[in-house]
């Protein structure tokens, strides 16, 4: 038996150090590593299992290709060489044809090793293909929130938060999402410090926290507001801070902040006075507050106005500037390496630009050229993306020539024309860097590629070797991709010896300047955006009613809730059969009442429905969310529910910043299943 140590590579902001035991090339056992202090010798409940997904015998053993017709699932096993030849040729006449940007390359982050995420997407660069704005069903709206506000620095340091009195989970359900942080939060409980959970759901972090917020539904920034419009009325505003660090204050308390009076903010939020005052006080009573701050309130049509105006907190009391304050959304900007050398080797400064929630629209509508090739790897879109009957609609077009690369067949693997079997992080050697932490690490495999699998960097080396690009990446092995990716890297990562990367175990990269930096255009932390203004976006935070919402919500009497599973993430693991289970079929959320006025019980099958479409699954009655919501935790794919995926109820509509998705924004009723 042999131990592994390696880096779990499933997209999840802990990017935990793992010990891999290995009997006669399997895998036998998963475990935390207990020296790797955010980690701290144990892994989540999903990964304990990687056992089951490395050995599923549910994985894909050998490339295929279709028989039936495209989404039925039929298909024929061939060669490696042949699946290669086959779509090399393939993609080589519909350059001929209709020149590159008739090709799609659709990877994305199920592989979070730099090098395997980052190469698919580097060889359609180099092809000068249509260019994926990759990440806009995930955090390209909080992420441009941030941006716009703190500018391209990391957040709060987790681990900080020994140092914190409060922590405020904003839209995170920290058990679900970021279970080593909330590990940490736990044990700092024993000393005093206190948890307030606001979300519209009571999740089981809720459950355990000092104080639920049951908010209502895209209502954030208008709370942040309020809270801001009591700390200056009490006086609880650090005006030297304001003074030093930010930019605009002046302005939103002048123009916006009169207008979140304690009594408005109440009726917008669905919160008592009481409990906004409340909120208020606690937050301006210390600088050491840390908010974590959620990805889910912002995937919705305002959520860039309430990731700014929560993001925005922090610099009213001066809170940035202390150890144990401050806000955490991602961490990754705070690390520079030379990710261009892998995503962006060579190709065009610009080509034709495709969003990655509206891949449907794409296949659909776009000409001049149509895309024509498409090659999707390490994402599951006829499951995860909103508006999915489009995307389906797209993927089913008899003249597209679609290649998928992942473990399993999966609902978009059955529109592919060839599917190429992927390794799981497991069988492949990469280097990580987390985004909700300031760890980086080498995680080579514990075992060889399953049946005849092979890693995202293999096949992109293959393929673009067959499509004659020249470029050194396309050759490199695994240790001299890692010597490219530290070429020229700042910080912390600049001063490691690639060399040692192999053995050198977890890297803790956290920024040692005290106090927080902002990179914004004017260094400081920006209540007002010059940038956004002149992208014709809200240049202050604000809350406004959206007339779009609204006009929904007169028709459907219910709104949308989704969030995370605790067994499945979106549907990375639905090849576990042990995890299904256990993470149960495929339910809905009613409060008794909703529940009630439609006749319904506890474990009846119900049908969810609105304009784009109908989905069945399992009723459970609760008031874990308040009436009005109807929550839907996780996104399984139909095979698992009573009919179809919760997708097809959501719109591709984009969000007010970084044009990502809704989810959020989706109104409905529910019936029963007839
Ligand atoms: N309704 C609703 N929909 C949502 C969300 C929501 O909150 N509500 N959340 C959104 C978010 S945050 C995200 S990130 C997306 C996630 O959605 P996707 O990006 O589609 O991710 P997964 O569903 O996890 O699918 C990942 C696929 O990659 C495969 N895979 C795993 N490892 C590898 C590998 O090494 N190589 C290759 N080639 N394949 C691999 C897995 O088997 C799986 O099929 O979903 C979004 N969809
Ligand atoms: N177990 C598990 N872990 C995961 C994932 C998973 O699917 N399952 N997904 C992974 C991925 S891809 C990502 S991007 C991260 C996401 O991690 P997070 O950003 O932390 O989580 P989200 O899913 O974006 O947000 C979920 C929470 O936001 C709440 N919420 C929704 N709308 C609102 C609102 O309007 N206001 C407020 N205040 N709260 C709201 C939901 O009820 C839910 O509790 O997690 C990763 N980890
Ligand atoms: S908590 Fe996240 S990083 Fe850690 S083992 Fe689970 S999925 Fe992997
Ligand atoms: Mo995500």
């Amino acid at each position: 038996m042999k131990i592994v140590r390696t880096v779990c590579a499933h997209d999840c902001p802990d990017m935990c150090s793992l010990l891999a035991h290995v009997e006669n090339g399997r895998v036998v056992k998963i475990e935390g590593d207990p020296d790797q202090p955010l980690t701290a010798g144990f892994a989540c409940g999903k990964v304990n299992r990687d056992v089951d997904l490395v050995h599923s015998p549910e994985r894909l053993t050998t490339p295929l290709r279709r028989v039936g017709k495209k989404g039925e699932g039929k298909f024929a096993p061939i060669g490696w060489d042949e699946a290669l030849d086959e779509i090399a040729s393939r993609f080589k006449a519909i350059i001929a044809k209709s020149g590159p940007l008739a090709l799609l390359g659709y990877a994305y982050s199920a592989h979070q090793g730099l090098t395997n995420r980052g190469l698919p997407g580097g060889m359609f660069h180099a092809l000068g293909a249509s260019r994926l704005i990759a990440g806009t069903v995930c955090d390209s709206c909080c992420e441009t929130a941030w941006e716009m506000t703190a500018g391209g620095v990391g957040g709060a340091d987790p681990e900080a938060v020994v140092d914190s009195e409060l922590v405020i989970a904003w839209g995170a359900d920290l058990m679900a999402v970021n279970v080593h942080y909330w590990a940490l939060v736990e044990a700092q409980r024993k000393r005093g410090l206190k948890v307030v959970v606001i979300d519209p759901r009571r999740s089981r972090t809720a459950q355990k926290a000092d104080w639920h917020i049951p908010i209502r539904i895209g209502t954030d920034a208008a709370l942040a507001l309020g809270m801001m419009h009591i700390l200056v009325r009490d006086k609880k505003v650090d005006r030297d801070y304001i003074a030093r660090h930010t930019l605009g204050f002046d302005k939103v308390e002048a123009e916006v902040l009169p207008r979140f009076t304690p009594a408005r903010t109440a009726e917008i939020t669905g919160l008592s006075v009481a409990d906004v005052e409340r909120l208020a006080a606690m937050y301006g009573a210390t600088k050491r507050v840390m908010i974590r701050v959620g990805e889910g309130m912002t995937r919705l049509a305002q959520g860039g106005q309430a990731g700014r105006a929560v993001c925005l907190l922090p610099g009213v009391t001066g809170s940035y500037g202390v150890r144990g304050g401050g806000a955490l959304l991602l961490t990754a900007a705070s690390c520079d390496l030379n990710y261009n050398a892998i995503r962006k080797p060579s190709g065009p400064t610009n080509t034709r630009t495709v969003n990655h929630l509206r891949l449907g629209e794409a296949l659909l509508d776009m000409k001049a050229p149509r895309i024509e090739g498409l090659f999707i790897a390490a994402n599951n879109p006829a499951v995860t993306n909103p508006e999915v009957h489009k995307t389906r609609q797209g993927l089913a077009r008899e003249d597209l020539f679609t290649v998928v690369h992942d473990p399993f067949m999966t609902m978009t693997a059955r529109y592919a024309d060839i599917v190429l079997p992927a390794t799981t992080y497991l069988e492949t050697d990469d280097m990580f860097r987390a985004y909700g932490a300031y760890w980086m690490q080498y995680g080579p495999r514990a075992v060889d590629p399953q049946g005849q699998a092979r890693s995202n960097v293999q096949v992109a080396q293959a393929l673009a070797q067959r499509m004659g690009l020249a470029d050194p990446v396309f050759r490199m092995t695994p240790s001299e991709l890692l010597t490219e990716l530290f070429k020229g890297a700042t910080g912390k990562p600049g001063t490691v010896d690639t060399r040692t990367l192999p053995s050198a175990g977890p890297i803790n990269i956290a920024p040692t300047t005290e106090g927080q930096i902002f990179k914004t255009p004017s260094g400081r932390l920006e209540f007002y955006s010059e940038q956004l203004a002149k992208q014709g976006g809200p240049p202050m935070p604000d809350w406004t009613p959206d007339p779009e919402e609204v006009r929904d919500a007169e028709r459907w009497p219910l709104r949308l809730l989704t969030a995370p599973g605790y067994f499945q993430a979106h549907t990375a693991f639905s090849g576990v059969a042990f995890l299904r289970k256990r993470e149960g079929e495929p339910i809905c959320v009613l409060h008794p009442e909703d529940a009630t006025r439609r006749g319904l019980k506890h474990g009846d099958k119900v049908k969810l429905f609105n304009q784009r479409g109908t989905v069945g699954l399992v009723l459970k009655v609760s008031d874990e969310v308040r009436p009005g919501v109807v929550l839907v935790p996780g996104q399984r794919p139909d095979a698992e529910a009573v009919s179809g995926t919760v997708n097809m109820l959501c719109s591709d509509r984009y969000t007010d910043m970084g044009e990502g998705a809704t989810y959020q924004s989706t109104f409905l009723d529910v019936a029963a299943w007839s």
